[in-house]
């Protein structure tokens, strides 16, 4: 059964190489810097390293670029092409890998605030935070304000999300946001959820976000901004 799985695994993760390959190569060959760069951010997203990047995706498309231009089938003006968009790519990879590691040191904490138990929106959250380099404290559903305080005090995140679905959950987070600042006063905050009004958008150090899509970039901005004070 382990077999099994492992295979499918394997399988799936060949298959989804040799697809991202294709679509890179096919996009170098017409000159489509776009589509490269693409193909080479859903492979970042796939969680390749850089070393497998360069083995089994750029090198083989230029291998084939080479092929076709030894062949006379593409001129050299289309190789020299090809090999421009890899170069730049190659630039891009480097970037996408430094702004994780930047992010590597930075903690963010999530919790739904006392009464609140819905989390699904908060674990979508930790995920995309995760993938993005963030580290992450999970507290969970229906934590009181004076126990997430401490808890922020204790772990010293950058960054708090709150999430408010129920009606009253935006008083509780305000409740919340109130505490933290008094025993960890340097987090910054990140509120979402449909229990929240514009009551919510006036406040500093304060962002809102309609959808977890949103989040990374909420939490870059707030992580941002108390880096500059
Ligand atoms: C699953 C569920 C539960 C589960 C939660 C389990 C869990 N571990 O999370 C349980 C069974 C515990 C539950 C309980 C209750 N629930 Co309920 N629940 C739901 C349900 C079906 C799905 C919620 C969900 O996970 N949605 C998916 C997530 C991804 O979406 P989301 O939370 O809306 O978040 C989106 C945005 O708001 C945003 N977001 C949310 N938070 C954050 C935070 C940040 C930082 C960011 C960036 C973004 C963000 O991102 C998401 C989309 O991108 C909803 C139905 C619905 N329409 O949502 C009802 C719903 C939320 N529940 C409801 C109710 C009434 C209750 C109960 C009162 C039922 C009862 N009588 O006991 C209790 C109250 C519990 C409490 N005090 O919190 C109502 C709320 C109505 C309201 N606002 O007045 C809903 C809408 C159902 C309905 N149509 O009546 N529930």
């Amino acid at each position: 059964m382990r077999d099994h799985r492992e295979n499918d695994s394997h399988d799936s993760r060949e298959a989804r190489l040799t697809g991202i390959g294709r679509a890179y190569t096919a996009a170098v060959l017409r000159g489509d810097e776009v589509a490269a760069e693409v193909a080479i951010r859903d492979a970042l997203q796939a969680g390749l390293s850089e070393a497998e990047i360069d083995d089994e995706i750029i090198a083989p498309a230029l291998w084939f670029v080479g092929e076709l231009w030894e062949r006379g089938e593409i001129s050299v003006a289309d190789e020299h092409i090809a090999t421009e968009i890899s170069i730049r790519v190659l630039a891009l990879e480097r970037e996408a890998r430094r702004v994780v590691r930047a992010r590597g040191g930075a903690q963010v904490m999530l919790a739904a605030p006392a009464g609140e138990q819905h989390v699904v929106a908060l674990r979508m959250i930790g995920s995309l935070l995760r993938d993005a380099g963030y580290g992450v404290v999970m507290v969970g559903a229906d934590v009181p304000a004076n126990a997430l305080a401490a808890s922020a005090r204790r772990h010293k995140p950058e960054v708090i999300c709150l999430t408010a679905t129920m009606p009253g959950g935006e008083d509780q987070a305000l409740i919340a946001i109130h505490e933290i600042q008094r025993q960890w006063p340097s987090a910054g905050f990140v509120l979402g959820g449909r229990g929240l009004s514009s009551r919510s958008r006036a406040r500093p150090g304060v962002e809102v976000c309609r959808r977890v899509s949103e989040v990374v970039e909420a939490v870059d901005a707030v992580v941002q901004r108390a880096d500059l004070n």
